[in-house]
Parts: structure tokens; sequence; C-alpha cells
């Protein structure tokens, strides 16, 4: 009953704050808050709100507050020398009992300092922060009976016991850390579970026997290996067997948890161990793979190495249930695969209609120790677990702590005294077990698992434990770590004491577990032999490029006019009762005037047109980034708020009844977290357009990792393809080196063999017909947009609404005012097209045509090589880019446009440079011009040595060029927050 234990709530004004506190001091009724203090009945809820007080003393009421802060210094001093009437009657009756709280609180929050965590250690030295002495008891008070409080259901204890208790709980093999949760809730629950059993495993000698079949089985694999593939890189998980024990019991204790299916990520120690005994790939196909001539059979690209591959199998527990069990296909790149497993994990959690309590679909993430405190992507999708458009339900995380990197030790890889530190920030209970108790890791992951159906938060269980050899079977541990490495090899292996512990139990006999270790040797000498046979037949030969015509084929995406019309009417309408800001009100006017044709159509609400003629159709949307839902230009607006509430209305979810979903979510600032994460729900939900938006397009190389080892290649090398498109914001207007280039080039660099698509339209239009198809193509495949920062705005990139109407996405765009007859043609790409247009008007240049390359990659040669052949034969052609020489398209171009018109391609762009570009806008604007002058060949008045055209002034532009250039840029620039 807490409530008995509130502090009056008003206090009786008369009495001093610190005669309120303490009723000793007063001649007045003590308050009920001391009255109370040591009665049994309210034991617990005075040491939770002890605790609560100890954990964030704001979060206790001011009474409380000051009385915790009497108590603790009175714990602190040496009592009074009972003399006389001065001594206070707390010091002998109610001190020793508080100090028992204490010590209950010490235990909870610091017990896992002495546990025996290491199997190559010993247990820790005492603690001198849970000395008795700290608590001022002595040895002769260990038989006296004090209040036990909340421990394992309170009740009289004697000291010792109560220290026996303590110890058995937080001090044995496991060692928890859960003291710092700040929910209450989830602490008494996690306490009361763990004092329940005093954290002891409580196994039916059946059980126990699977464990150690597990234990068998996972050493056994790893010995059979070890064996006939000498020196072959495997990644042997011996002396971490017990994650093998761990999974194992996870998975068997799903079905009865709700769990249908788990989502595994994990790195390259053990997993083919987990391969084999968690999700049951044959070892057939695993020997078959280690043959020096295998080659894959069913991967179109370049295939993986062992160790990288994914699986899916349904498995069926001892109690006869299915349970689905994927493994995620994974780059060497550590930990990159965490997010990409969690956005697998939400994708799969919608298929399976499961959204709201999220308990049907389990991520499992594991890590080794030096990746999860090292590598930043692990704090960054820690982050994602409780925000809207990222949870999962929470995670089960198992951290394989070898106690060493490569050969790199703790003491070199961390400043905090466990690997788990990132999972601390976040609040979430931490499991710390020594690896040679498969038992005790066990009872631990089936608790983890209820604690996740039940508080869907992440949790960690990080399994102490050692590297039987070195980083790989090719390495020499000796070298770095030889005194390691005598311990090591002196050391029983985990199946060795778990065997030894049940034999003496009499939980099993020698010869069961002779048996269990035949019957593997005989299962792994037939696969041996069956391996064996296939790989005669595999001839290695070298595959031709594969190609992917289907991506230059015509996908229709015009809507009929009528039909944009209404859907103008559906996203500019707001609720009667909803009062919007007038800008708001007014930008939504706009959309509707621009959907029924009464104005140009601008790129935001082509962008709305096309997510909302998408919708209707059926077709889901989910779209993800750095403020995405206003858009950092102050573009989007697809949420809007009540003035006086903040509710929000979002137009497109509320266009018809029986419409798809769309989701638009503001994600954390983080890139490669956020950007794995949709990626990897894209791969499961291939039939929703999932969008990622980069705040600046030069940001997403914060997300390179994930980039280059999952959406340019994966299809290559897994086999798994996606339709996540990238919106990079991308365009020169003076913005400086960091907000100017989404990076082009590297994504060029990137492209081949058809593995994705890489645009940079110009038109309103042209990139509502490019999103349509990005959804309604059969062919899936990742498309990276260049996107506007200033045509966002600028009316010479309007497109009027009838160009939606009809055709597909074009992916070269002729001359509108030159079809035909120009003796030079401007190829480029994007905005600069409209600075080559207004330049050519502004000199009267009429000898030249400006044709647009909407898309770059894959490049349509056949209609660009129709629309240059309109114009003259000998015409020169020009390629013409903002991004210095070295950037942009032209390195990735060039050789492709010599072939494809069997002439010299001259470059008009900025000079190659080492920053992307000037951070000043007055040389930005001369720099501009001059790049433009140099594409017609035009002689200007003034050069700049950074473009191609010969040097003249750079840092002193004349006045009056300066100024008209950056009135015009002020006109164009981007509004941006930035
Ligand atoms: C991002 C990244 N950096 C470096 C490496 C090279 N590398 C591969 S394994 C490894 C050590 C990993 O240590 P740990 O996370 O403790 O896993 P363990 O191998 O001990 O199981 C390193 C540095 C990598 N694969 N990925
Ligand atoms: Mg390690």
């Amino acid at each position: 009953m807490v409530r008995d234990l509130q502090p009056t709530p008003e206090p009786d004004p008369a009495l001093s704050t610190l005669d309120r506190l303490n009723p000793n001091r007063s001649s007045s009724a003590p308050s009920p808050a001391l009255g109370r203090l040591g009665h049994p009945g309210n034991a617990e809820q005075l040491e939770e709100l002890y605790e609560r007080w100890k954990a964030d003393p704001a979060s206790t009421d001011p009474v409380w507050r000051g009385f915790f802060e009497g108590f603790e210094l009175g714990c602190q001093l040496r009592p009074p020398a009972r003399s006389g009437s001065t001594a206070p009657a707390v010091a002998g009756d109610v001190l020793p009992q508080a100090r028992l709280y204490n010590l209950l609180f010490a235990y909870r929050a610091l017990g896992h300092t002495l546990a025996h965590l290491d199997p190559l250690g010993i247990a820790p030295h005492e603690n001198p922060d849970l000395a008795l002495s700290t608590f001022r008891f002595t040895e002769a008070e260990l038989d006296q009976v004090f209040d036990s409080g909340t421990l394992g259901g309170g009740g009289p204890r004697t000291l010792r016991d109560i220290l026996a208790f303590l110890r058995e709980t937080y001090c044995g093999t496991l060692g928890v850390e859960f003291m710092h949760i700040m929910n209450f809730a989830i602490r008494r629950w996690l306490r009361d579970r763990m004092e329940r059993n005093r954290n002891q495993p409580v196994f039916t000698p059946a059980q126990q026997r699977r464990v150690l079949e597990k234990i068998i089985a996972a050493e056994s694999l790893e010995r059979f290996l070890h064996t006939r593939y000498v020196g072959q890189k495997r990644f042997s998980l011996e002396g971490g067997e017990t994650l093998i024990a761990v999974l194992d019991s996870l998975l068997e204790a799903c079905p009865a948890n709700g769990v249908e299916e788990v989502v595994i990520g994990m790195a390259h120690r053990g997993r083919l161990n987990v391969l084999v005994n968690t999700l049951g790939k044959s070892r057939r196909k695993l020997f078959t793979e280690f043959h020096e001539n295998y080659v894959p059979e069913t991967v179109l690209g370049d295939g993986d190495v062992k160790y990288h591959l994914g699986y899916e199998n349904t498995i069926t527990t001892s109690e006869n249930k299915k349970l689905r069990v994927s493994l995620a296909p994974n780059p060497s790149h550590l930990e990159a695969v965490d997010p990409v497993v969690e956005g697998k994990a939400r994708a799969r959690q919608r298929l399976r209609e499961d959204t709201v309590k999220r308990e049907k679909v389990l991520p499992v993430l594991i890590h080794g120790d030096g990746a999860f405190i090292g590598q930043g992507v692990v704090a960054e999708t820690l982050n994602l677990s409780k925000l809207e458009g990222y949870k999962t339900g929470g995670t089960i995380h198992i951290i394989v702590n070898n106690q060493i990197a490569f050969t790199t030790v703790p003491i070199d890889s961390r400043s905090t005294r466990y690997c788990t530190a990132p999972a601390k920030s976040l609040g979430l209970p931490i499991f710390h077990v020594n690896g040679d108790d498969p038992l005790s890791a066990c009872a631990v992951i089936q608790l983890a698992l209820e604690f996740r159906q039940r508080f869907h938060e992440d949790i960690v269980l990080d399994i102490v434990c050692y590297r039987k050899h070195g980083h790989n079977e090719g390495d020499e541990p000796n070298f770095t770590q030889p005194t390691l490495y005598s311990e090591i090899d002196q050391h029983p292996s985990v199946s060795r004491l778990l065997a030894r512990r049940l034999l003496d139990a009499g939980v099993i006999t020698e010869e069961q577990i002779q048996k269990i270790r035949s019957q593997l040797d005989v299962v792994s000498e037939d696969a041996l032999r069956e391996s064996r046979e296939a790989v005669t037949k595999f001839q290695p030969k070298l595959r031709p490029d594969f190609r992917c015509p289907a991506l230059l084929e015509p996908v229709p995406t015009g809507v009929p006019g009528p039909s944009l019309a209404k859907l103008g009417r559906l996203i500019s309408t707001i609720p009667a009762d909803f009062q919007i800001n007038t800008k708001i009100r007014k930008m939504l006017d706009q959309r509707r005037a621009m959907a029924e044709g009464k104005a140009p159509l601008d790129w935001a609400c082509a962008e709305h047109l096309a997510f909302a003629s998408l919708l209707t159709s059926g077709h889901p949307i989910r779209l993800s980034g750095q403020d995405s839902r206003r858009g950092t230009f102050s573009q989007r607006h697809s949420a809007i708020y009540d003035l006086r509430t903040r509710a929000r209305y979002i137009p497109l979810k509320n266009l018809s009844k029986d419409q798809a979903s769309f989701c638009v979510y503001n994600s954390p600032l983080s890139e490669a977290a956020v950007l794995g994460f949709d990626y990897g729900y894209s791969l499961d939900c291939p039939d929703m357009l999932i969008l990622w938006e980069a705040q600046f397009g030069d940001f997403a190389n914060g997300a390179q990792t994930q980039i280059d080892q999952y959406i340019a290649a994966a299809e290559s090398k897994w086999g798994v393809t996606s339709r996540i498109t990238l919106l990079l914001p991308h365009g020169y207007h003076g913005q400086g080196p960091e907000h100017s280039s989404a990076r082009l080039e590297r994504f060029l660099q990137l492209s081949a063999e058809d593995n994705w698509v890489v645009t940079y339209p110009s038109t309103p239009a042209n990139y509502f017909h490019l999103l349509r198809r990005q959804s309604l193509r059969k062919t899936v495949k990742p498309l990276v947009v260049m996107t506007p920062k200033g045509m966002l705005r600028d009316p010479r990139a309007s497109s009027p609404v009838k160009d939606c109407t009809r055709g597909c996405f074009e992916e070269v765009l002729p001359d509108p005012a030159m079809a035909s007859g120009a003796r030079r043609v401007i190829l480029c790409s994007g905005k600069v097209y409209f600075d080559l247009a207004e330049f050519r008007e502004k000199h009267g240049l009429k000898d030249t045509a400006v044709i647009r390359l909407e898309q770059i990659y894959p490049l349509h040669e056949t209609k660009l090589q129709a629309i240059v052949g309109k114009h003259a034969a000998d015409a020169e052609i020009v390629w013409c880019q903002e991004e210095p020489r070295n950037m942009g398209a032209w390195n990735h171009l060039e050789s492709k446009l010599r072939a494809l018109f069997r002439k010299e391609i001259r470059y008009a762009g900025r000079r190659a440079s080492a920053s992307p570009a000037t951070g000043a806008l007055a040389i930005h604007a001369l720099e501009q011009n001059q790049l433009l002058a140099s594409a017609f060949n035009f002689k200007a008045p003034t050069q700049n040595p950074k473009s191609e055209i010969p040097p003249t002034t750079r840092h002193k532009p004349p006045a009056s060029s300066s100024r008209n250039r950056n009135r015009k840029h002020k006109r164009k620039a981007p509004r941006s927050s930035r």
C-alpha cells in the first residue's frame, strides 16, 4: 500500500522542515513517514522509495528526499555514544534495519562486480563497496535477525542468510545490471523474477541433457571442420559453444511465449555452427561450400563466402511446434547487419499483422564483444528500439564475449568495465554469464524472452567466454597473446565441464555421452561423403555480365487528369475542426490548384500526387528520414498540425477507406542505422515503396557501409533484391562544401550489372513518373534519386500537370527549344539544365541543343542516340556538370559516351577539386557562370581557375558580375533551416 507511505500531503506548517523530517527533533507526533520506518508491513514500499531516491532523487517527493538525505548522512556517521537523553533514538533502533536495506540495494546494484564471469579467471576479490563494514555491520551481527524487505519474498532472516541469499543470486556465475533501469515496474519484475529462484537454473534432467547435447553438437561440428578442412577459415565458436545451447533454449521457449518467427543477425564468429545447429542447414551443404571448386548454383552474381550467407528454415521444437527462423546474410562490416535485421523484423511483423504488440516476430542480434562497444551503429540501432517508426517490440542481444577482438584485448578496446556499456545508456537489463555455465545462460535467455514479451524492450545477454583458436584458423594467437593462450590450452572445454557436472548429478551416464558424440560423428561422416560426391560436378567457369534489360522498358505511369484533380482535393482537405497555420492553408490551396491544372506543378505537389495515386491503387508507401514529415526545405508538409493542440493530420493517410497504408516518419539523427533499417524493411516488403531520405545528400556517406555492402551488392552477393529508394538532395547553390553534393560519383562508381538505377530528374512531372515506376515496376531494384533543393521552388523547374497524365518516366529529355539541327549538343543532368537554357537565351546562342540525362544508370543508349541523332552529325558533344571534374557523372559517362558517339566528348565544368564545392557564394556564382560559358564555348569577360577554362581572377570577381550572380542565386536558393 504505497499510499500509506506517501508523506503527509500538507505537512503541519507549524513544524520546521527538519522537524517534519525527523520527529525525534520535534515534540510533536512523528510524521507518518518516520513513524512507519522499519515496520515490516511497509518495508517493501520504503525500500522501493529509497531505491528510487537513490537512482533519481528528483523522482521522489521533496519530503522523502529530505528524509533520505538525512538518513544517508546518519548511515555514514558513527552512532554517537548512547549517553543520556541527547542520543537520538533513531541511531539504536532504526539505523541497523535501514542499513540492511542499504546493503540489499548495494548487492542488487553491484553484486555483479563479485560474480565469477570469466571462465579463465577466478571470482573477483571482495568489492569494498559491498564489505560488511561499509554498512557498519560486524561479524558479530551475522546471526542477528532483520526484516529482509523484498528479498525473495521478504520475512525475517539473519544477516548471514541474507548475505548468502544475495551472493547466490547476484554474485554467482551470473552478474546482473538492472538497478540503472528507471522504470520501477521493470526493476521490480526483474528483481522478483531473479530472487524467486535465486537466479539458479531450474531444469528437468531431460532439459539438462538437451543443453549438453547442444554443447557437444557445437563442439563436434567445429572439431570435424578443424580436422577435415585444415586451416580453412570458419571462425570457430570453440570456447563459446554455450551460444548454441542458448539459442536452442530460446527457440524452444518461443512458441509458448507467442513467438512465431525469429529473425537473427550475426557476424562471422560461430556462424557456420548456428547455420547447422540452430537453423538446420544440412552439413552436406555446408561441407560442399568448403570445397575449393565450389560455385554457388543459385546466385546470378558473384556470390559470397560461406560465413556471410543467410538461411531460412522452419524448425520443429521438442514439443513439436513449428517456428520460422531466418539468419540474415551479412557483409564483413561488423554490426552493419543490426539495423537491417530490425527492419526485416518490422517488415515481418507487418506481414503477420503484428504491428501493435509486435510479439509474434522476434529479432535476435548476436554480437562480438569488440564490435558491440566499438561500432557506432550499435548505439544507433539501440536508439531505434522505442521509436514509433522503427520499434520492433524488443530485441534480444546476445554477445559472444570471447574477451578479444582479433588480437586486441579489452584494455585496448574499451574504456568501460563491460563491453555491454552502450546498452546501459538505454536503460536495458544486462545479464553477464560465465560461458562455462551453459545451464545458467539457458535459464537467463528464457527470462530474457519472457521479459521481452512482457515489456517489449531490448535485453542483453553477455556470454563471457574465450576463443579457443586464433581469430580465424590461419591465425596464430601465440604471436600476440602467448600467456592467454597457454591458459586456454589448459582449460577444459565447455562440454567436458558440463558433462562432469551432469555426471556428478546423476543426470547422464558416460555411455549416453559417448553415444551422443558418436552419432554426431556418423552424421558428419555421411554428410562429408555426400558432399564429396556433389563437388565433383562443379566446373568453375567465368560467368557472363549480368544484365537486366527490363530496366529500360517503359512503364506507363500517367494518371488521368480528373483523377489527379480529385487526388489534389484529397491531399489539400483538412478536417473542418482543424485550425492550421495560414501559410500552410495557402500551400494546400496551391496544391489543389496545381492538381487541377490552374497553376504549374511544383516538386512537392508532384510527389504528393504520385504518392496519393499509388496509395489509392493499393500500393503502400513508407518514407523515413530526418525531418521528412515536413521536409528539410519546408516543402513537403505531409503532416499538418492543429495550431491549438498540435493534433496531427496526414492527408495521405486519409484518401479513401481502402487505400494502402502510408507511413511517414521523422527518423532519429542517424544515417547508417536508419538507412539500414529501411533497407532491411524493403527486403521483406518488396511490394512497398520504401523511401529513405537524407537531410542533405552528402550525409548519405554516414550510411556508406549500408550502400556499399548491402544496397549496391546484395543481389550479386546473395541474390536478394530490394526496392529501396534513396532521396538525396543535391545541387550547387553556393551553400558550401557539405550542402551541395550527394556524391553522385560514388553511386555511379558502384553501378554495374544493372544493380540499381541512378537518376537526377529535372522536372516535377518526371519525378512523378519515376516514383510511380519504382513502385509499379515488376522488376525489383534499388533506386537512387538526386532530389532538388533550389529547384523545389524554381519556377523554371515546374511542370504542367498534363505531363503527369500520360506517358512514362523519360530517361532522356530532348531539348524542348531545339529538337533538331543543332551544331553543338550539350549533355547534362538535373539542375544545370535550367542554368544552361537561361544562359543560352540570355546570350542568344541559337546553335546549341541541351539534352538531359534524367537517368544516368543504366544509360538508355538507344534513346539517347535517337535524340542526339536529330542534330548535326558533326555536332560537337559536350558534357556539362556543376560538380568538379573528379566528381559528378563525368568519369562514369566519358568512355560510354565516347564509344556511343564515336567521338571525343568535351568537358565543361568545375576543375578537379578535393572539396565538393567552394564555401564562398561569390566564388560559386563565378564558377557557375564560367562553366556555363565553357559549355557554349562562349568567351566570358572573366574567367576562373576553378573551372576548366583559362584562369583569371578567382578571388576578386568584378563587383558587378558578383552582385548579379548573388541576386540570381538568392532567387533559387533552397529554403532550409540549415
Ligand atoms: C567494421 C569492421 N572493422 C573491422 C573488421 C575486421 N574484423 C573482423 S573480425 C574483427 C574482430 C571482431 O572482434 P569481436 O567483435 O570481439 O568478435 P570476435 O571475432 O572476437 O568474435 C575485426 C576487427 C570488420 N570486419 N568490420
Ligand atoms: Mg571477441
